[in-house]
Formats: C-alpha cells, structure tokens, sequence
C-alpha cells in the first residue's frame, strides 16, 4: 500500500497551530487529503491534543506570545508521547523575534520535520539568507548543502521547497521536481503543504519509513498542484487555489506513480 493510500485509510489526527492567514485553507486541504485537521490553541488543552493526535503541525506565521507558549506546550507534549511534531518556521530571518523563537524551539523541541523555504532554513540553523517577509529572497547558495547540514544539527528529516524540492535525512538525499508556479501565488501552499507533511509523518512507522513517506507527501503536493494548474490554464490563482484543493482529494497512487519526479542524489 502506498503510503498516499495509508492516509486516506488511517485518516489521521492532525493537530495544528498556524497562522491567521492560512487556517481554513490548511483545513480544507488535510479534509481533502483524507485526513482529519484539528487546530486548537488553548494553553489549557494543546498538551491533551497533541497527545491524541497522529502529528503536530507547529507554525510560526502570525506569532505572538500566546501561540509561541501554545506551540512549545503543544511540541513537549508531542515529544514526550511520541507524537511526529512538524516545524514550519515562516518568516524566519525577517525579525529577531522569529529568529530567536526558532532558534528557542529547536532547543526545546525535537523535531521530526522542518520544511520552510531556503532562507527560512537558513536562518534557523544560523547561516543567513536574505528573505522579504515570508517569502525566500534572491541567492546562488547551495540548496542541498543547507538542508543536509540542518538534517544533520537537528537530528531530522528537513524539507526544502521551491521550483525543486531537497527532502534529507542528513545521509539520504532526494530532490522533486513536480508541483507549478501558480504555487507561488497562493497564499498558505506552503504551510498547507507542511500539514500534508505532517499527515505522511502521522501515518509512517518510527524509524522505519518517515524519510520515503515524506518524500511522497512531496511529489503528491506537487502532481496535484499541476494537473489543478492544467485544468484551471485559462484561468488565474484563484481557480488554481480551489482546483488544488480538488485534486488533494482525486490524486491517486495510480497518477501519483505515473508523474512523481523524484530522484535520489546522495547515500544508499
Ligand atoms: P515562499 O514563501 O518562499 O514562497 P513557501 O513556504 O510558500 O515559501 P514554497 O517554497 O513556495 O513554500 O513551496 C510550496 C510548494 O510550492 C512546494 O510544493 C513547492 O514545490 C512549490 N513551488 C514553489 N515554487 C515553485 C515553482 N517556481 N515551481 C513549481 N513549484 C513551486
Ligand atoms: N503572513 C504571515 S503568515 C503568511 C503571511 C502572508 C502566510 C504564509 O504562507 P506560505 O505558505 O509561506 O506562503
Ligand atoms: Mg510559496
Ligand atoms: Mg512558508
């Protein structure tokens, strides 16, 4: 079974904390998937539903101090009931303030995803990028060689995305190369994306699969995004952002398997 078709089946938990901006999208998007969103913020109740879900989904897009103590709760609890916890460090390098809240949940958090762009990865693991907001700024660097470092410091699978995707464990390293650039004129397809991730995570064995699982979440996010973008063509974002939710929903292991692009580059 493929672990696009173990999602659908285990319709897993999914607790998020995200931002303002892309709560009901992310929702939409795991409903459509086939798995089942839960966003809850309370101090008093995000340990409880963390412990019960099958992956944490921890967002930094509108922080403040409410949601930073909300997602540290949520993450100790996650990590102390072996809950796959999934950082999306948006914005991160744009304000010290998100820089050091990072950098402060990277110490007290064990990760199991990180997926941002290139310069929010970069500067989580201290090695700048310049960034314009919440979207990665211009750069010649190198990609892989930033994510397998942050794999390596973090001790976790970490996602880098754009035009191609870079998935490593810090020893094995795979690039994707579906998905569109309507993409980037949709507000949350990333942090939707990080959810979905988070979904793959929820549902692949400890130790044993989390690295291939994540992968397919990748080239899934990406199939979908292209045949939405092919059925919307003559129309814009707006077409796209429902048509994508669409196809969360229709891609099957059959078409996910006939235009996955994904190529191993490193280890065994
Ligand atoms: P940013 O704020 O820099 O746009 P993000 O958090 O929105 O970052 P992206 O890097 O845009 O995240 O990734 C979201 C999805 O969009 C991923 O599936 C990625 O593969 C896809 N994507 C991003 N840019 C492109 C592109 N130019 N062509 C194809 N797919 C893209
Ligand atoms: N501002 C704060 S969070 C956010 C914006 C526009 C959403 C960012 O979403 P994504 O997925 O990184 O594009
Ligand atoms: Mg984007
Ligand atoms: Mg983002």
């Amino acid at each position: 079974m493929s672990y696009l078709e173990r999602v659908r089946t285990q319709n897993p938990l999914i607790h998020n904390i995200t931002n303002i901006v892309v709560a009901p999208f992310t929702a939409n998007g795991l409903l459509a998937l086939g798995a089942s969103p839960f966003m809850a913020y309370a101090h008093e109740e995000v340990a409880d539903v963390a412990k019960m879900s099958g992956a944490v989904v921890l967002n930094i897009g509108t922080l403040e101090e409410r949601v930073v103590e909300a997602i540290r709760l949520a993450g100790q609890s996650a990590n102390a009931n072996n809950v796959p916890v999934v950082l999306d460090p948006v914005g991160a390098g744009a304000t010290a303030y998100r820089t050091e809240t990072v950098q402060m949940l990277i110490r007290e958090l064990r990760l199991t995803v990180l997926r941002g762009n290139v310069a929010e990865v970069s500067n989580v693991i201290g090695e700048s990028w310049s960034i314009k907001g919440v979207d990665a700024g211009q750069g010649e660097g190198d990609r892989i060689g930033i994510a397998e470092r942050a794999a390596q410091r973090l001790g976790c699978v970490v996602v880098i995305t754009g035009r191609e995707d870079v998935i490593t464990d810090g020893q094995t390293t795979f690039l994707t190369s579906n998905g569109h650039a309507l993409l980037t004129q949709v507000t949350g397809a990333g942090c939707l994306l990080s959810s979905v991730i988070g979904a793959f995570a929820a549902i692949a064995r400890p130790g044993e699969d989390l690295l291939g699982s994540v992968v397919e979440a990748l080239a899934f996010y990406g199939v979908a995004a292209e045949i939405a973008a092919e059925r919307t063509a003559d129309q814009g974002p707006g077409s796209f952002q429902i048509e994508l939710l669409n196809q969360l929903a229709q891609v099957t292991p059959d078409i996910l398997a006939e235009r996955a692009r994904v190529r191993q580059i490193d280890g065994g």
